[in-house]
Formats: structure tokens, C-alpha cells, sequence
């Protein structure tokens, strides 16, 4: 309740154009150190060259990306081109001479009157500053189609870095489908904020929804509902990789997900030889959890979780493999134990690190598992004994990180089992001081994870992601030191503008002084 009261009623309007000097601070999420130049402003014009490190493939990936965000609005063609030594002016992106304090996904930015310098020492730190360049350029530059705009950049140097290795979001594609081009647009939306996860929940009871030929009827049967029963969907292997390697080139890696012991009900309706008793349970349409088992005192479930297991680990880059483990309700607790006990050990066999819902920590996964927290209290006695023996976790409370809440009573969408979550709720946290036991060393990242019991498109998704992802993101990015409601709320209004123009749908919280 008190909480939709609005913070922002008694704040000044902000103008539209904001002056040179504070672009440089409108940043999303804030940067480490941002240093204006009120003296010196970049103009990007229709001869402006991007130029990337010479014999570098990494950076002219990246230099490609920038030009294919940058085409579309301004109409100009900024060829990318190799650079050897010393940048010149234009646009350059280099993997030599950033400031030390970088690291692996940092970057330095430096704008002149003629160039813009972006320096860092892997991929991923150029993809990064990438980002902020984007939101340092009028908002317009999110547009699909030619903008007669004045392209500048504010004069300055920003050097930058994360908080946390890991700043995630999750995607339920299993309670309703969503197809490619839907799973791509999230992607870009994640990569403005330099969120490097995502984490795509692939099965549960109402649909399974990656092919897997050594068992096709998951996919073509399990896979031929969702919630409410329309007629659901499933990624080819070639469409997943695809994702894949879009996310990849945005500097996101994908954690796919199967959720098991409970949540199968689409596997267990598509091969009646999972099932206990023999016999398939009908496909489900509904929202209940809990209600589902693999079936643990049987052989063929380890084979069949073999072959899954094996067939998503090679589709896979990424270090992780979740293999989910929640509210496995009607799985008896040493069945439970059990399960596990076979089933991480494919895990690792198949070359990946465990990821689980934090429930897997009953299981004692090896130290190095990727638990994720989604309770909604501030202690738990599981997580702490493994932090205790060295394993870091991902922090996704319910009640903070949970994109399918609902903002307040009004809410058309989402659920609201862990609360209401309005914008300043999602970001009035501290990851680093958060779960008793966990402190800001144990702590692997955050994650901001959309369930889609309710949602069934695109603009849904952004309805509810926008604008409480940047506001995750921004907890996983920027240093503590900077937390700040009132900057940050006015910062995250001057993202609305770009959202417009990138057509993004969004949710006009009372909370944000929005222009
Ligand atoms: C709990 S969080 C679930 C999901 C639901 C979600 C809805 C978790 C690990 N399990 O099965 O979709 O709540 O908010």
C-alpha cells in the first residue's frame, strides 16, 4: 500500500533537453566515474568511420554491431574499418590501453570534438561501452527508421566496470511460447543494460520447448500447448543455437534450463515409459505447481535425462546447465536427494556446472553450482552452509527480482504471491547485504526472472520487464557506493524517450518523475 505513494509528486519536471553536462550522468546503469567536458561535443555525421583494432576479429565484430544499432537512425553508413595504431577521429574501438581498472567487462569511454575512444581488454568490455555510447546519443538513435536529429555525443571520459560477474534475466517460455524474433528483441533490450545472462526456463508442466531428437515427441507433443491451451511452440536445435549466438554477439550467454524432478508434466504426457505406473498423463493447460515427478526408483528416467542433458550441454556454450529443482512437491525428500545424486554427475559428465533453483542445495551440488535464490525471507540456512563452503549464489528474491509480480492492485498482468513490486521496491536493495550469511564476495550476481503464467506477447513482457529490468540491472552493475533512489529514479525517467522510440512498452510508474 504506502509504497504507490507517489516519491516523485513533490520533484521538479525535468526538461526534455537536457543540458550537455548532465547527458553525460543519464546513464543507465550509472557508471563507476563519469567526468563531463562542458567543452567538447562529438558530432556523428554521415562520414563518420568506425574504426576498430587491426587484426582484432573481436573488435570488428563489435564495430559491426555498433554500425547495425546506428544505421537505421541516423541514415548514415559508417563503415567499419581497421585501425592500426593510435585512434583517429570517428568512432574507435580498441582492445589496447584501457585504464587497468577495467578488468574483464569494463571499458574506458573518451569524446572529443573528434573522436570517441572506447578502450577495453576483452569483447564483452567493448560491447559494454558500446552501451553507454547508445545512451549518451540522443534518444531518438533507437529509432527503425531515419531521424533528422543533431547526432552528438557530450565531451567527457567515463572508465567503468560491474559490481557483480553475473547480471541476469530469466525468460519463461514454457507457460506460454514465445518465438524467436520475440526471445531476440528481449535480448537487445537486456544488452542496453548490460545484463550478460540469460536464462531461458525451456520445460515445465505445460510445454517443453526445445527439440531434442533423441526424444522428439517432448517437442512435438510436449511442446503442442501453453497455459490456456493455444497451441504453444518449441525452438529447433538450429533456431537455439541461433539465439545462442545472437545473445553471444551481444555479450549475453544463455543458461538453458530443464527443470526437473517436478515441473515435467509435458515430458511425462509425451512418453508414457517415464511414468510410474506406465500409463502418460494428459497434456496441462493450467497454472498450478507442484503437482508433477519424474519418476526417480525408475532406470529409463536417468537415461532419458542423459540423453536431454547431453543434447542441450552440446547445443550450449555457456558454462551453466539449470536443471531447476523447485518446488518438487510431489517428490518424496530422499527421492529427491536421490535424483540429484544421479543427476548432477551428468551434468558434469557432459562438461557443464550445475545451475539449480536453491532447493538443489539439499543435494549438495559440487561447490562450484550456480544456486539461485528465490525466497522470499532474508535467511536461509541452506544457502548459507554452501556459501560457508565456498559457493557463490545468485540472488533472485521473489519479492524484488520477480518480474511477473504485479506493480500494485491495478496491475492487469502477473501474479502477486510474493507481493506487489513497484519500481522503488525492485531497486531499494542491496544484493551484497541481503540473505544473513551471504555477503558481498558470495554473492555470483543478480537475476530478474519474468514467469509467464499471464503474459502472452511481447508488449506484455516489456509491460512488466520496463522499467524494473534497469533497475536489477543497475543493482548488478553499479558500485553500491552509488545506490541512489532520487538519482536514479531520474535517470531511469530519461530512459522513457529512448523506449518510445525503440517502441518498447512500459509501465508509467507514479513513482518516476517521467518528462
Ligand atoms: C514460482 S520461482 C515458481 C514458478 C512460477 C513462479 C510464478 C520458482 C523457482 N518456481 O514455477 O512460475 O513462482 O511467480
Amino acid at each position: 500500500p504506502g509504497v504507490v505513494a507517489t516519491a516523485s509528486a513533490a520533484e521538479p519536471t525535468p526538461t526534455t533537453a537536457a543540458p550537455q553536462e548532465n547527458r553525460m550522468r543519464d546513464v543507465v546503469p550509472a557508471p563507476v566515474a563519469a567526468t563531463p567536458d562542458p567543452k567538447a561535443t562529438f558530432r556523428l555525421t554521415r562520414s563518420t568511420r568506425i574504426h576498430t583494432q587491426a587484426g582484432a576479429p573481436a573488435a570488428a565484430e563489435v564495430g559491426a554491431y555498433l554500425a547495425g544499432l546506428l544505421r537505421p537512425a541516423t541514415g548514415f553508413d559508417l563503415p567499419v574499418t581497421p585501425v592500426h595504431g593510435r585512434p583517429t577521429g570517428g568512432i574507435n574501438l580498441l582492445l589496447t590501453g584501457a585504464d587497468a581498472r577495467v578488468g574483464q567487462e569494463g571499458y574506458q569511454l573518451d569524446v572529443t570534438d573528434r573522436a570517441v575512444v572506447i578502450r577495453a581488454n576483452t569483447r564483452a568490455g567493448l560491447v559494454n561501452g558500446v552501451q553507454t555510447l547508445r545512451q549518451l546519443l540522443p534518444a531518438q538513435v533507437g529509432s527503425a527508421t531515419p531521424q533528422r536529429v543533431d547526432w552528438t555525443v557530450p565531451g567527457g571520459h567515463v572508465v567503468d566496470w560491474p559490481r557483480f560477474a553475473e547480471r541476469g534475466a530469466m525468460l519463461d517460455v514454457a507457460r506460454h511460447f514465445f518465438p524467436v524474433a520475440d526471445v531476440k528483441r528481449y535480448i537487445d533490450e537486456l544488452a542496453l543494460y548490460k545484463i550478460n545472462t540469460l536464462h531461458l526456463h525451456l520445460a515445465d508442466d505445460q510445454g517443453w520447448r526445445i527439440e531434442i531428437t533423441s526424444w522428439p515427441r517432448l517437442a512435438s507433443y510436449g511442446g503442442s500447448t501453453q497455459v490456456g491451451g493455444g497451441t504453444g511452440g518449441y525452438y529447433t536445435q538450429e533456431q537455439y543455437r541461433d539465439i545462442v549466438a545472437y545473445a553471444q554477439a551481444r555479450n549475453i550467454t544463455i543458461i538453458p534450463e530443464i527443470d526437473m524432478p517436478g515441473h515435467t508434466n509435458a515430458a511425462l504426457a509425451s512418453y508414457p515409459e517415464l511414468n510410474c505406473d506406465g500409463v502418460a498423463p494428459p497434456l496441462y493447460t493450467g497454472t498450478e505447481v507442484g503437482f508433477s515427478s519424474l519418476c526417480v526408483p525408475l532406470e529409463r528416467t536417468y537415461e532419458f535425462v542423459d540423453d536431454v542433458v547431453r543434447e542441450v550441454a552440446a547445443l550450449t556454450p555457456g558454462r551453466y546447465l539449470h536443471i531447476g529443482g523447485d518446488e518438487a512437491h510431489s517428490t518424496e525428500e530422499a527421492d529427491y536427494r536421490a535424483f540429484m545424486a544421479r543427476v548432477l554427475p551428468i551434468v558434469t559428465k557432459y562438461g557443464k556446472v550445475p545451475a539449480g533453483w536453491h532447493e538443489f542445495l539439499k543435494a549438495t551440488p559440487p561447490t562450484e553450482s550456480r544456486p539461485q535464490y528465490w525466497g522470499t525471507a532474508t535467511v536461509d540456512q541452506e544457502v548459507a552452509e554452501a556459501v560457508a563452503r565456498g559457493t557463490k549464489v545468485v540472488l533472485s528474491p521473489a519479492n524484488k527480482t520477480y518480474l511477473d509480480m504485479k506493480y500494485d492492485e491495478n496491475t492487469p498482468l502477473g501474479l502477486k504471491w510474493a507481493g506487489y513490486i513497484e519500481v522503488r521496491d525492485a531497486y531499494d536493495w542491496n544484493p551484497g547485504d541481503y540473505l544473513d550469511g551471504v555477503a558481498e564476495e558470495d554473492v555470483l550476481g543478480v537475476e530478474a526472472p519474468l514467469w509467464s503464467e499471464t503474459l502472452t506477447t511481447m508488449d506484455e513482457i516489456e509491460f512488466m520487464a520496463f522499467p524494473r529490468l534497469p533497475a536489477i540491472a543497475e543493482l548488478g552493475w553499479s558500485a553500491a557506493a552509488s545506490h541512489d533512489w532520487t538519482d536514479f529514479a531520474r535517470r531511469l525517467a530519461a530512459q522513457a524517450p529512448r523506449w518510445q522510440a525503440m517502441g518498447i512498452n512500459y509501465y508509467r510508474s507514479p513513482q518516476v518523475p517521467w518528462p
